[in-house]
């Protein structure tokens, strides 16, 4: 008994359809990699919160697309040949040995790829690591030699303290040593930074291995106990009632059960908001200190104190 058998559609309209496919998803993967601003900070790093953060998104950007393009040269590739040599019925595979001049060529292109690659890095490297001049309408303290500093020297200081589960800011040049004899102010959580200033961060761990990472304000760096590491940032933009500008960042080294919640804002005040937050937050713990030291002494005369 015999069926009979539909006519199939002839091979070749088969292979223009899977052609053209393959082409309109190659262009639109293409035009999807290509356009940043449908993707601004999704997959590329965040940007606008200071220079070195600017400097690590371009670099990271110019990897991307070279490394895209090779994807789509390969893949391409791939899928041509898996398409234009599939197996046919009774087809002999041709026997291919090698192709000299194919493979000094990759060769050569790869090795060329790197090479450009290396460049662009050693290029972007510096405004990464090095802190800039902060501007003329920044706020500028005075100088240190012994961490990361501008040209000019002038900079100001925040100490980064890492501890399960909270940031600790305090602020001022002698953070690192003289906290405490200084009365240097301090906060949790959130950290507050003069705009148009050169902002060096000396990040310590009471505990464990923590690391200090606001996307916006550059990479991540670890906070490492028994050790001092640094950073820096550079706002542009200060606060206004109106528009209050805040990063959002979290601890990115897991530190035990409620890394989760160790979670950090900076806010950015005009140089003179931040000296009148500065100020204020001094009285704020004087204040909390005077009382603490009254109710000790209520309790200490009272007897309720033990010693
Ligand atoms: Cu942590």
């Amino acid at each position: 008994m015999r069926h009979a058998v539909p006519d199939a559609p002839p091979r070749r309209h088969h292979r223009r359809l899977g052609r053209l496919g393959l082409t309109l998803g190659l262009v639109a993967l293409l035009g999807l990699v290509l356009a940043p601003s449908a993707f601004a900070g999704f997959i590329t790093p965040k940007t606008g919160g200071s220079p070195n953060a600017d400097s690590i998104s371009s670099l990271y950007k110019v990897v991307l697309y070279i490394a895209a393009i090779v994807f789509v040269i390969v893949e391409g590739a791939l899928f041509y040949s898996i398409l234009r040599f599939r197996a046919k019925k009774g087809a002999v595979a041709a026997q291919i040995h090698g192709n000299t001049r194919l493979e000094i060529g990759w060769t050569v292109a790869a090795a060329l790829i790197l090479v450009a690659l290396t460049i662009v890095t050693f290029i972007h490297l510096p405004a990464i690591i090095n802190p800039p001049d902060s501007s003329a309408n920044g706020l500028v303290l005075s100088a240190s030699v012994t961490r990361p500093t501008p040209p000019n020297g002038k900079s100001i200081t925040i100490c980064v303290q890492g501890r399960q589960y909270i940031w600790r800011y305090t602020y001022g040049n002698g953070c690192l040593n003289a906290a405490f004899s200084a009365k240097l102010p301090y906060s949790y959580q959130k950290m507050y930074a003069p705009a148009n200033t050169t902002v060096i961060l000396d990040i310590q761990s009471t505990d464990v291995i923590h690391s200090w990472w606001i996307p916006s304000l550059g990479g991540k760096v670890d906070a490492v106990p028994g050790y001092t590491t640094y950073t820096w940032f550079k706002a542009p933009n200060a606060s206004t009632p109106e528009k209050p500008v805040i990063f959002h960042g979290q601890c990115a080294q897991l530190c035990g059960r409620s890394h989760a919640a160790m979670t950090a804002l900076v806010q950015v005040l005009s140089p003179a908001d931040y000296k009148a937050w500065l100020a204020r937050q001094s009285d704020l713990i004087n204040q909390a200190n005077d009382q603490v030291t009254q109710l000790r002494q209520i309790l200490t005369a009272s007897g309720n104190l033990g010693g």
